[in-house]
C-alpha cells in the first residue's frame, strides 16, 4: 500500500510544473518568439511573467501583449523591464506598434523587475528564469533583492565557450553578453539557487528548422504557431533574415528554453568555473563561478531536436 502511494506521489510530482519568468529582448531577432511560442506549447512550464529586457522595453512589451493576446494567454502578466540606451525595438515592432497596452488583460507593469522580484518572494519553491536577453534586469534584481539569488534558477542562452559566430574558435563576446557586459558579469558572479546554466553560441548556432520538419509548421492550423509564423513574416519583410516559407533563422534562444521543458538529454554539459572580462567574454577562469555549461550536440542531437521542437509546435 505504501509502495503505491509512493508511486503515486511521485507521479504527482513529475507532471507538476515549474514556475518560469521569461525575461527577452522580443523583437530584435525572431529566436524570442520562438522561444515564448515553445514555452506556451510546454504545459510543464507554468508561465508567471514575461519580462522584456533591453533597449525599448515598452515597445517589447507590446510585441508580448499582442501575441499572448492572439494565442489567448493573456491572463500571463507582462513586466516591463529595464530599458537601456538608446535604441529601438527592432524589426517586428511595426507588427504591434499599434497595441495599447493598457487593453491587455493579465495586466502590465511599469516596473517589471518589482513585479518579478514580488513573485520570486511569493513563491513557495524557486523559480526558473528563461534568460534570452541581455542581463541588465538580473543586475537590478540582484541590486534591490540580492537576499532572493537563492530562489533562482537560470537557464540563459549566453555566451561562447569552444566556438564564436560562423564557427570560429572561440571564446568571443556572444551578443546578448556584449549587449550589457556590467549585466551579465554581475549575472555569472552571482550566487543562484543553483549554477547558472547556459546554452552558449556552441549551441544555437547548429539550431535551424528546415526542409519537411519546416513545411509541417507551415502547414500548421493551431494558433500559437501560425501566428509564430505571421511574426517571422513580418520580420524577415522588414528587416530581418530568412524566409517563412523555406526555413528557420538560427534559434539561439529556444535552445535555452530547451534546457526547461526537457531533461537536455541531448546536449553535453560541462561544469567549469567561468568570468565574463571587461571585452564581453565568457572565459575559463579558476576564480569565477561555476557554470553549467552546454558544450555540444549529442551525435545527431540536432536533427531530434528539430523534430522535438517541430512535434510541440504542431501539437493541438
Ligand atoms: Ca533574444
Amino acid at each position: 500500500m505504501l509502495n503505491i502511494l509512493f508511486t503515486f506521489v511521485f507521479i504527482f510530482l513529475s507532471v507538476e510544473s515549474i514556475p518560469v519568468i521569461i525575461d527577452t529582448d522580443i523583437g530584435g531577432d525572431i529566436d524570442d518568439s520562438w522561444a515564448l511560442a515553445l514555452a506556451i506549447k510546454s504545459p510543464n512550464m507554468d508561465l508567471k511573467l514575461v519580462l522584456t529586457a533591453n533597449n525599448d522595453t515598452r515597445g517589447r512589451a507590446q510585441i508580448v501583449a499582442k501575441y499572448l493576446t492572439i494565442v489567448g494567454r493573456d491572463t500571463i502578466p507582462i513586466g516591463i523591464g529595464v530599458p537601456t540606451q538608446e535604441g529601438g525595438v527592432g524589426p517586428l515592432y511595426g507588427w504591434a506598434s499599434s497595441y495599447d497596452l493598457l487593453q491587455y488583460k493579465g495586466g502590465v507593469s511599469d516596473d517589471g523587475v518589482g513585479a518579478a522580484i514580488e513573485i520570486i518572494r511569493n513563491s513557495p519553491e524557486p523559480v526558473t528564469m528563461l534568460a534570452i536577453g541581455p542581463m541588465g534586469n538580473f543586475r537590478s534584481i540582484l541590486n534591490r533583492a540580492p537576499q532572493l539569488a537563492s530562489k533562482i534558477i537560470i537557464k540563459a542562452m549566453s555566451g561562447s565557450y569552444k566556438y564564436c559566430y560562423n564557427k570560429t574558435p572561440g571564446p568571443c563576446p556572444e551578443y546578448n553578453v556584449a549587449a550589457n557586459i556590467t549585466g551579465s558579469q554581475a549575472t555569472y558572479a552571482a550566487v543562484w539557487n543553483t549554477s547558472l546554466s547556459i546554452s552558449p553560441i556552441d549551441i544555437g548556432m547548429t539550431a535551424f528548422i528546415t526542409g519537411e520538419n519546416y513545411q509541417k509548421l507551415v502547414n500548421a492550423t493551431n494558433i500559437v504557431t501560425t501566428t509564430l509564423l505571421e511574426c517571422y513574416t513580418y520580420w524577415s519583410q522588414h528587416g530581418g533574415d530568412g524566409n517563412s516559407k523555406v526555413a528557420s533563422t538560427t534559434l539561439w534562444d529556444p535552445t535555452a528554453a530547451y534546457m526547461i521543458w526537457s531533461d537536455s538529454s541531448l546536449f553535453v554539459f560541462q561544469n567549469v568555473n567561468m568570468i565574463v572580462n571587461s571585452a564581453g567574454d565568457t572565459l575559463v577562469a579558476s576564480n569565477g563561478r561555476p557554470v553549467n555549461v552546454a558544450t555540444s550536440w549529442v551525435n545527431n542531437g540536432e536533427q531530434m531536436w528539430s523534430d522535438l521542437v517541430v512535434s510541440k509546435l504542431i501539437g493541438s
